[in-house]
């Protein structure tokens, strides 16, 4: 087998993992559903657990060796179950979309009705995009937030559920910077006898540490990412009271899935031992304290946020009524070194790849050591290139005003350094 180092063997792969970590240092990541781990969940992403192929579950693999992958997804599954104190946990989806997935698939048939949050009112792909497999093989009916204030009206929720007489209904999102009330979700469920699934992909961190209302003792199912604001690897995770759990485990593998990835896994239960810790609770305060500072900067500026601000990590700046677009926004903050994207809104006219929103989020620069003073600079930073733009002036002043952002940004890089891990120290700004 190649003995050589990555360096070695392969330096055009070994310069791009280069420059993607140069990249992740020196600019200022704003992306809601993005963060860096910590150099232990590298490590053991990147370890030998790879190598191991494991389908079934502990004590009940379909292939010898596994004790030692055994002893990590029931240490991930101990783990996640003491932080988000649920019955049963499965472990082994790849992502949020296969966790949805198997949910979906434990309890629904072909062609049944599910209500979800529509796409553009800050509902995700899976909650059934007419272009996604959720959208293709299940009748979804969309809800939707009020056009006055841009939440999300429970009566009406309740009202339209004993309407459509879901199976399902699907609460969280990927762009909703409100906190859902996972009470009123139950009830709009039992109103029309439906079950009820909580993607809590985007706010976990939050929820494990008690920060936003958890969904465990309203939901059937719970479904989440491992990689947002819970700052683990990238993958997925379903929660389910016990009734549910054969059935969960059963359609994950071997109904959508083969073989677990057991260093993702492992690098779960890392995650989940780093998010049983205090200081990560200061750390999803401290979260919600800069997405505040965030939005009331950006709004103090003048710019209009979806719902008027948030009370979550993100938030959506609206173009709802200006000339410039989300897609031109997203691109001239990304000349400047801010990474952000765009992303349709509530009764959005543009379209899906042009949108009139930018969503900002706060758990990378927090996971960085920012705090509320440096979310007024950036608000300042955001607002001097929205204003450049919608002007027309940065076509006129030579790019002046970006050129100015993208000197701050690097001043602020080199006062923040990024160094969750020996790989991501270098910096193209030296
Ligand atoms: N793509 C994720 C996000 O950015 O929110 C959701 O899956």
């Amino acid at each position: 087998m190649n003995t050589k180092s990555l360096q070695e063997f392969d330096p055009e792969i070994f310069g791009m993992i280069q420059r993607e970590s140069a990249r992740q240092t020196d600019k200022i990541e704003l992306i809601a559903s993005e963060n860096f781990v910590s150099p232990a969940v590298l490590s053991a992403a990147g370890s030998v657990m790879t190598n191991k192929y494991a389908e079934g579950y502990p004590g009940k693999r379909y292939y010898g060796g596994c004790e030692f992958v055994d002893e990590a997804e029931n240490l991930a599954r101990d783990r996640a179950k003491e932080l988000f104190g649920c019955e049963h946990v499965n472990v082994q989806p790849h992502s949020g979309s296969q966790a949805n997935m198997a949910v979906y698939f434990s309890c629904l048939e072909t062609g049944d009705k599910v209500m979800g949050l529509d796409l553009s009112h800050g509902g995700h792909l899976t909650h059934g995009h007419p272009i996604n497999f959720t959208g293709k093989l299940f009748d979804f009916v969309s809800y939707q937030v009020e056009k006055e204030d841009e939440v999300i009206d429970y009566d009406k929720l309740i009202a339209q559920a004993c309407k459509v007489k879901p199976k399902l209904i699907v609460a969280g999102a990927s762009a909703y910077p409100r906190k859902l009330n996972f009470k009123r979700f139950r009830e709009a469920a039992d109103a029309c006898g439906a079950l009820l699934m909580v993607d809590i992909a985007h706010i976990a961190g939050l929820v494990a540490v008690g920060l936003h209302e958890s969904p465990i003792p309203y939901a059937d199912y719970v479904t989440t990412t491992t990689h947002k604001t819970l700052r683990g690897p990238r993958g997925g995770m379903i929660m389910c009271k016990e009734e549910f759990a054969a059935d969960i485990d059963r359609t994950v593998m071997p109904g959508i899935q083969g073989g677990p990835l057991m260093h993702i896994i492992a690098a779960k239960a890392v995650a989940f031992k780093e998010a049983l810790e205090p200081k990560f609770a200061e750390y999803q305060r401290q979260i919600l304290a800069n997405a505040q500072a965030l939005a009331e900067a950006l709004v103090g500026h003048g710019q209009k946020l979806v719902s008027g601000g948030t009370d979550t990590h993100v938030m959506l700046l609206s173009l709802l009524n200006a000339s410039v677009s989300g897609k031109k926004i997203e691109k001239a903050l990304d000349r400047a070194g801010i990474t952000a994207n765009k992303n349709t809104v509530p009764f959005d006219t543009r379209k899906p790849f042009v949108t009139s929103g930018v969503r900002l989020g706060t758990p990378a620069v927090t996971t960085r050591g920012m705090g509320e003073g440096e979310m007024r600079e950036i608000a300042s930073m955001i607002n001097d290139i929205v204003n450049d733009v919608a002007s027309g002036s940065d076509k006129t002043n030579d790019g002046a005003v970006n050129a100015n952002v993208a000197e701050r940004v690097k001043a602020l890089c080199r006062r923040f350094p990024l160094l969750t891990s020996t790989t991501q120290t270098a910096s193209l700004a030296q």
